[in-house]
């Protein structure tokens, strides 16, 4: 390969690769804490084990198990049953799996060994000092800023807000909608306990006082955006979900006040198979007809969309050339595997240019940035670097700063409001 001090210039896929490597990444969307709130940030190698995504595999492994006695039993002995199942008596072939792999290698961990002992040491080992561990991670995932998923409605959560905590400034918030507004009017008594005067009936009152709620929120947790995940079918504006009149009455008129954006995570078919809890969700294609409806009747709100089909996200790039306030982002959860991320940046990148956010990591376990980064940016590397390839073969510019100023608008920057003209 040529070296830069050969003084021969760098391909394209070089130059991104490099750049990729450099890059201060802002994670939009991840499950992840600030260290400051305690236990609620999830680390080490039996929380990495026993996330849904390989949950949901080890059932398929051993359709005999009971998902029931698998929920009972103590974490250490589930992480070493996927690790004995996914791991050791098959290949760990699937997405997750071969990320868990790499992600072993990185910390020097042996990611072929029968059992768990020496990973758990490790990491048992690495927590006693967690915000050297969190600088750790986060250094060698290449990431500068994590947005978080807060819901002040979860009873883990609100506490620790309400007490107060010294903030990492890198742990940036996000307020979550789903538990205040997607199963009205289950939300009522909560958001009454927290003195909200609202009621079951989604009255006038009911709409002002909701809205005081997101504002409030906002402004405590200091949110970049509200967000959602919705399911396929929006229906707007004809349907009579109460959620898609909340959304609409409270949720926009809100973050209009406040300035931030709305991101829509649309697709999710909640709890198809309940016994395998957070496993247990599914899918469905997204109706784009009703986005482009909502973003024409909202063009001062930026709404960020993230789809969870594959179906649909050709539909969503040809929207988001109509509605400029429609930005994509993501490859979120069952097409964040390479086949398919591939297929849908470059969907993006051939119809809106550098005008969208092309991944989050969407973690729930700290280190499991270092290997949702790392995966993310080999595919980065090889659509990204395709394209740039093809525009140079054009005759057009790719130096090291167009391309690095490019990575940043879509990557190094979060969710930012564009600049009022
Ligand atoms: O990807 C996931 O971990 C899912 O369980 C969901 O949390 C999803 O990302 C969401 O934010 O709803
Ligand atoms: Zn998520």
């Amino acid at each position: 390969m040529r070296q830069e001090s050969d003084h021969a210039p760098l391909s394209a896929h070089e130059l991104m690769n490099r750049e990729l490597e450099k890059l201060p990444i802002a994670d939009v969307h991840t499950h992840l804490f600030d260290p400051g709130m305690g236990g609620l940030l999830l680390a080490g190698i039996d929380e990495l084990l026993t996330y849904h995504y390989h949950v949901a595999e080890l059932f398929r492994a051993r359709p005999d198990l009971r998902p029931e006695a698998f929920w009972s039993a103590p974490i250490q002995e589930r992480a070493d049953l996927v690790w004995r199942e996914l791991f050791v008596e098959r290949s760990p072939l699937s997405e997750v799996g071969r990320s868990v792999v790499g992600m072993l290698r990185s910390f020097a961990l042996d990611p072929n060994a029968n059992d768990l002992g020496e990973a758990r040491a490790f990491f048992a080992d690495a927590v006693l000092d967690l915000r050297g561990h969190v600088d750790r991670v986060l250094r060698m995932a290449g990431v500068r800023e994590v947005c978080m998923t807060n819901d002040p409605l979860d009873p883990a959560e609100r506490p620790v807000w309400e007490r107060g905590f010294e903030r990492d400034p890198r742990f940036v918030a996000a307020l979550r909608l789903d538990s205040a507004i997607m199963e009205w009017p289950k939300a009522v008594p909560a958001l009454r306990a927290l003195g909200y005067d609202v009621e079951d009936a989604r009255s006038e009152r009911t709409i002002t006082e909701l809205r005081r709620y997101l504002v409030d929120w906002h402004r405590r947790m200091d949110a970049r955006y509200m967000a959602v995940s919705l399911p396929p079918v929006l229906g707007y504006p004809h349907s009579q979900e109460p959620w898609l009149d909340l959304l609409v009455r409270a949720v926009i008129p809100a973050a209009s006040e406040v300035g931030c954006p709305v991101a829509l995570m649309i697709g999710v078919r909640r709890q198809v198979a309940p016994r395998l809890a957070l496993a247990g969700d599914s899918l469905g294609a997204t109706d784009v007809e009703s986005l482009e409806r909502l973003a024409n009747d909202h063009p001062d709100t930026r709404f960020y969309v993230t789809l969870l089909a594959r179906e649909g996200q050709h539909a969503l790039c040809v929207a988001a050339r109509k509605f400029a306030n429609l930005v994509p982002f993501g490859c979120w959860w069952f097409v964040n595997i390479p086949s398919v991320t591939e297929e849908i940046t470059r969907m993006r990148l051939d119809l809106l240019g550098p005008t969208f956010v092309p991944q989050h990591s969407d973690a729930r376990v700290l280190e499991q940035l270092v290997f949702k980064w790392g995966r993310s940016r080999a595919w980065l590397g090889r659509v990204l670097g395709d394209h740039y390839a093809d525009l140079g073969a054009s005759g057009g510019r790719v130096t090291a700063e167009t391309v690095r100023r490019d990575l940043s608008a879509m990557l190094g920057q979060g969710f930012a409001m564009p600049a009022r003209g």
